[in-house]
């Protein structure tokens, strides 16, 4: 699915945009598996506003942005299990992270029109800390998404400068790691970006009248252990590609 050189491009860059990864009828099928989740959650008292903070904009306009975010979707819908470890996904991400490839988690992004939230730039590498920093998101895109609609931007190289402190964990300064430093990855429904999880991204506002839905995967090294115990879900470890080096009981933390 992926040539040598994008495979090098992502070790060098951090990022890696793959085109048509999925087919339209697959994407169709999750879009509807979101709308499920979105509606069963309606009925529950686990539905909320997913909208990061900050200061990138003043308070009375964050106050205004909405993001439906749930994490873990694939145990809620088995579109999303099947999706996770699709053979284009598995060609891919053996190539990116190596033979031996985990499930961490997963979770689903959905930006209404006029007022989806944006993400303050931040590395994901403060959420789930791991001693080799193989983690990889793959944002899985269900829409098509410009600027407009607030597509991922991505800072080439930046993996390479290792974990940055982050205000309170959550964010990078958004004075020193504005939005606009990310080079912009507009992308067709179907595409999926690769990015490793030490790689400054982030997303502005969707300011247009289309939503953006996104369903992001994080993928990791078998043999990459969690330096700090946090962001732990039943069943994290679940097998990709190839074997698990380590025999150990799974006991669910991890
Ligand atoms: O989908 C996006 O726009 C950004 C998502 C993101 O940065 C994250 O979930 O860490």
């Amino acid at each position: 699915m992926i040539t040598k050189e994008q495979a090098d491009f992502y070790q060098e860059n951090g990022y890696l945009l793959v085109k048509g990864v999925f087919k339209a009828d697959e994407v169709e099928t999750m879009r509807r598996a979101m709308d499920g989740i979105i509606e069963r959650a309606a009925s529950t008292t686990l539905d909320h506003n997913a909208a990061w903070q900050g200061d990138y904009l003043p308070p009375e306009e964050l106050k205004k942005l909405v993001l439906k975010g749930f994490h873990d979707v694939h145990y809620h819908d088995a579109s999303f299990t099947r999706a996770l470890c699709h053979p284009n996904m598995v060609s891919i991400l053996s190539m990116l992270i190596g033979p031996n490839v985990q499930l961490h988690h997963s979770k689903m992004l959905v930006k209404p029109p006029e007022n989806g939230a944006a993400f303050p730039m931040h590395q994901d590498q403060p959420y789930f800390p791991h001693d080799r920093h193989t983690m990889m998101a793959a944002s899985v895109h269900l829409d098509d998404t410009d600027e407009e609609n607030g597509c991922l931007c991505v800072v080439s190289g930046s993996h390479k400068e290792g974990p940055i402190a982050h205000v309170g964990r959550h964010f990078l300064n958004h004075q020193e790691y504005p939005i606009s430093m990310g080079t912009p990855c507009p992308a067709k429904a179907g595409d999926v970006l690769f990015f490793n999880y030490l790689t400054i991204h982030g997303s502005g506002p969707n300011r247009s009248d289309r939503t953006r839905r996104n369903v992001l995967f994080q993928y990791r090294d078998a043999e990459d252990a969690p330096s700090e115990n946090t962001h732990v879900n039943w069943g994290q470890g679940l097998m990709v590609c190839g074997q698990n080096p380590i025999f150990k009981a799974y006991t669910g933390a991890h």
